[in-house]
């Protein structure tokens, strides 16, 4: 139900009409919320990687499969990727919104697939790296980036020998804004080259003073489609909607395009409900045919998906 009926804007996202497709009632084992995604096509098949809370708080990822990427999904039945707080300490309070990333180039690990995760350190969360080949196995590269610092993502190839990440460091001075970055790695560990990439706007914008990265860069014929998130400030606490921006292909410093109103934010109750109201915050989506398919955690809670035609996100950029 959707407080918003006939509402005048024309939603570029349809949701799913069987939303949220993963909750914490279906989950095999006791389980608080699920939520924040990554996801890619593994096997023919979609692959979330689940961001799990559990009763005392802690998160860790579950992966679940399917093959339509909407029903009938394939839970694990126990965590497929949790802290080891021993060898990986930055992983104290646990691991959070993984984006999945397939390099397209040779990195060094042998390992095809990157997550980048936020860990909950004793000093703040930061940004982690591991590699997989399997989603079953997983082989942690450990910190790549200090607090505080999340709502990172690598591209999936090299820029003139080097690699790239989108990542959101949070000022000690919440007046300077929370902006997105970017930094080069010839190897993915050491990080430097930073830049701001895309600032928090000011004042009345829905994007003011804090943005973050949602799913990873998303290519197109038009440059990197990026799908980032605004948090809007009310007296009624944090609405958490997404925009869009276009970046060039082959220097991603290059912000070819940003629209100005948002396209998709907390409608549905089960959106507007939960354990943080009015959350819609994707990390991943996978591309078929001419289909965005977008994995959003809702208010914290829930897992939904909302579809949209790639030519049809492409026109957003000609209109705004
Ligand atoms: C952000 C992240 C997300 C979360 C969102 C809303 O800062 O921590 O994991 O979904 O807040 O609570």
């Amino acid at each position: 139900m959707s407080i918003y009926k006939n509402h005048k804007a024309i939603e570029l996202f349809t949701r799913y009409e069987g939303n949220p497709i993963l909750t914490p009632s279906i989950w095999p084992y006791r389980v608080n919320s699920v939520f924040n995604a990554g996801a890619v096509m593994f096997n023919d098949k979609v692959l979330l990687l689940v961001r799990v809370e559990d009763m005392r708080g802690f998160s860790h990822f579950c992966k679940a499969t399917s093959d339509d990427g909407i029903t009938n999904w394939k839970i694990d039945s126990k965590p497929t990727m949790e802290s080891e707080v021993e060898k990986y300490p930055e992983e104290f309070y646990g691991i959070e919104d993984p984006r999945i990333v397939k390099l397209e180039e040779e990195n060094g690990y042998g390992s095809n697939y990157a997550i980048i995760y936020t860990s909950f350190s004793k000093g703040g969360p930061l940004v982690s790296l591991a590699m997989t080949n399997d989603f079953v196995s997983f082989r942690k590269i450990g910190v790549v980036m200090t607090p505080d610092d999340k709502d990172a993502s690598l591209f999936p190839n090299k820029f003139q020998g080097r690699w790239a990440l989108l990542h959101r460091p949070t000022p000690s001075n919440p007046a300077m804004g929370a902006h997105i970055w970017i930094s080069y790695s010839p190897d993915l560990i050491h990080w430097g080259h930073s830049s701001v990439l895309l600032p928090a706007r000011q004042g009345s914008w829905w994007d003011a003073n804090k943005i973050g990265l949602g799913p990873p860069p998303i290519e197109t014929s038009e440059g990197w489609l990026i799908i980032y998130h605004g948090v809007r400030q009310t007296a009624a606490g944090n609405i958490y909607r997404l925009g869009l921006a276009m970046l060039d292909l082959e220097d991603p410093r290059k912000v070819i395009k940003r629209c100005d109103e948002w396209v998709f934010g907390p409608h549905e109750v089960y959106e507007r409900i939960g354990d943080v109201p009015d959350v819609t915050f994707p990390c991943g989506v996978v591309v078929k045919d001419d289909t965005l398919y977008m994995y959003y955690g809702a208010a914290d809670t829930t897992i939904g998906v909302a579809t949209a035609s790639m030519s049809s996100i492409l026109e957003c950029f000609l209109k705004s």
